[in-house]
């Protein structure tokens, strides 16, 4: 596929996808859905990318879904877009690499749905979040209402909800939305600097403890407890990673993965 919104660039088995349409503050309009649904297939089948990470051009990450193109969509038309887009970022959140949100500017409606698709997020000091559906007659369409609950818990998701207020990254920061601020030139530099420590690590242990740790929000602590072992095991054995990891511990060594 031809991209003309999103931008890749490959380095060191880290994929960096920039979401480029700054002149609507990078709105996800459908165009965006089909090259994202594209490059997530395009990341999975490359067997170098260990992570993934997602920023944005100009002022904003996202300003959200593209008003314009919804505002003339019926009901059917209107659900249809939000399942587009719920798929999307199903897809996203269940890629087997981890996948980190570089926030630099506006995260507000679909775009902050697009950043609680990933695994964790970083952010610029001058990022703001917000989920400011209602102030458009709206709610939520791209998963906000069953992942911003989980991730913050329920009254700060509905404080961002209901009141549509936009946040600060400090305010992002103390309620558990983003797990790291830093100055707006070093998002990348520590966005890079937390894809390469991930790159270093078992890439199979990588991808089982993302598998495991997102499984806990559907199954029950006995289940995922179960699940654990199961993956814990996968891991021994001669020729497998846990073998050569824990070797090179007791020899001092650096893993040869
Ligand atoms: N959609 C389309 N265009 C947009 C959007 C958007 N979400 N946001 C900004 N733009 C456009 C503006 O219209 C403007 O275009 P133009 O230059 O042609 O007039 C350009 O981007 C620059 O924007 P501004 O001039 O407004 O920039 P400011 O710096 O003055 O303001 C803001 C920045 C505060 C971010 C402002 O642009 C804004 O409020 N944007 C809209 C934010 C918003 O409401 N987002 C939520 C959208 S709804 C949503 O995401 C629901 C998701 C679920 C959908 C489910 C499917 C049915």
């Amino acid at each position: 596929m031809n991209y003309e919104i999103l931008k890749l660039e490959i380095q060191n088995g880290i994929a960096i996808v920039t979401i480029s349409r700054p002149q609507a503050l990078n709105a996800l309009n459908t165009r965006f859905f089909l090259e994202m649904d594209d490059m997530v297939a395009n990341i999975k089948n490359n067997p170098d990318v260990k992570v993934m990470i997602i920023t944005g051009e100009g002022k904003a990450f996202v300003a959200g879904a593209d008003i314009a193109e919804m505002v003339n969509k019926n009901k059917k038309e209107g659900s249809e877009f939000s399942r587009l887009g719920q798929n999307t970022f199903h897809s996203l959140e269940l890629m087997e690499i981890p996948v980190i949100a570089a926030i630099n500017g506006f995260a507000l409606g679909g775009g902050l749905e697009l950043a609680l698709g990933c695994d964790f997020r970083i952010a610029s000091t001058k990022a703001k979040f917000g989920q400011p559906e209602v102030n458009l007659g709206l709610i939520p369409g791209y998963g906000a209402t069953q992942r911003l609950p989980r991730l913050v818990g329920m009254a700060d998701a509905l404080y961002m909800l209901i009141t549509a207020e936009m946040i600060t990254a400090a305010d992002a920061l103390r309620i558990g939305l983003v797990q790291k601020v830093v100055e707006p030139e070093q998002l990348m530099d520590e966005a890079l600097r937390l894809a390469k420590l991930i790159v270093a690590k078992g890439p199979y242990a990588v991808k089982k403890v993302k598998k495991v740790t997102r499984a806990s929000r559907h199954l029950s602590f006995i289940e995922g407890c179960e699940l654990e072992d199961q993956e814990f095991g996968s891991l021994f054995g001669k020729g497998n990673e846990g073998e050569e990891g824990m070797k090179a511990f007791l020899e001092k060594r650096t893993p040869n993965w």
